[in-house]
C-alpha cells in the first residue's frame, strides 16, 4: 500500500535534501495521494471548520488551523495544549484518514523514524499574507518521535533555524506535494514561514495547506 509514496516517476519527485542530522525535506513526496489527502481534508473541515484561534497574548492567529486524530493542538488565551474535544464544537476532533497515516508513517520510515505512530494531526490553512512566526514545537510529551510536515498548494518559504530563537534560520521553499521530516537531534530547532505571497495554484487558488503529525501523547 505504500509503494506509491516511494513513486519517483513524476519529474520533480523524489529529491531529498539534508536540513540537519536528523531533518530532510522528500522533494514531492505526497504528490502521488495528493488528491486524495485534500478530498480527506474537505471531509475534515466540515467536522472540525479551520479557525483563527487567539495565541495566548490575546491576538488571532493568521493562519486558520483545525485537526484530526486522537488529540488536536489549540491555543487560547490560558495557552496551548492538545484536547481531545474540539473547543469549538464540543465534539472529538475527526479522526485521522487512512491515507493520512499510510503517508506519515511511509515518510518517517523512509527517512529512519521506523513505526511511527501519530496520534495528531495539526492542519493549517494559509492565505495571501499569513505567516507563522519563529516557535519550536514543544507541546508534545515524546519528543523521541519525529514530526512530518506536508505542504500542499502555494509555494511557501520556511525558516530552518537553530535550537535558539536568536540562531540563524535558512529558508527553504516548500512545494506542493513536499514532505518534511525531523525528529532526534533536531526535533526542537526553531522555524517557522514566511508571509504567503498572492499566487496561484490549479487546486488550491491561493492558499497553502501544511499538516503536521505529532505523537502528542
Ligand atoms: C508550516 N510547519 O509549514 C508550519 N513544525 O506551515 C510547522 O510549524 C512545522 O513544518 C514542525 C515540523 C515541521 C513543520
Ligand atoms: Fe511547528
Amino acid at each position: 500500500m505504500t509503494e506509491d509514496f516511494f513513486c519517483d516517476a513524476l519529474p520533480g519527485t523524489g529529491g531529498r535534501e539534508s536540513l540537519g542530522a536528523q531533518a530532510v525535506v522528500l522533494r514531492g513526496f505526497a504528490l502521488p495521494r495528493a488528491a486524495e489527502l485534500l478530498a480527506d481534508i474537505g471531509r475534515i473541515e466540515q467536522i472540525s471548520p479551520f479557525r483563527h484561534m487567539l495565541t495566548p497574548g490575546g491576538l488571532p492567529m493568521s493562519v486558520a488551523l483545525t485537526n484530526c486524530g486522537l488529540l488536536g493542538w489549540t491555543s487560547d488565551r490560558h495557552g496551548y495544549r492538545y484536547t481531545r474535544i474540539d473547543p469549538q464544537t464540543g465534539q472529538p476532533w475527526p479522526a485521522m484518514p487512512e491515507a493520512f497515516l499510510q503517508l506519515a508513517r511511509a515518510a518517517a520510515q523512509e527517512t529512519g523514524f521506523d513505526a511511527f505512530e501519530p496520534d495528531a494531526c495539526l492542519v493549517n490553512r494559509y492565505l495571501p499574507g499569513s505567516r507563522l512566526s519563529l516557535h519550536q514545537d514543544r507541546d508534545e510529551l515524546d519528543f523521541s518521535a519525529p514530526i512530518v510536515s506536508v505542504s500542499l498548494g502555494v509555494p511557501a518559504v520556511f525558516l530552518f533555524g537553530g535550537l535558539r530563537r536568536s540562531d540563524k534560520a535558512t529558508r527553504i521553499p516548500l512545494l506542493h506535494g513536499d514532505v518534511v521530516v525531523w525528529g532526534g537531534v533536531d526535533r526542537l530547532r526553531y522555524h517557522g514561514v514566511l508571509p504567503l505571497k498572492e499566487q496561484q495554484h490549479p487546486l488550491l487558488g491561493r492558499q497553502r495547506v501544511n499538516f503536521t503529525f505529532r505523537k502528542a501523547a
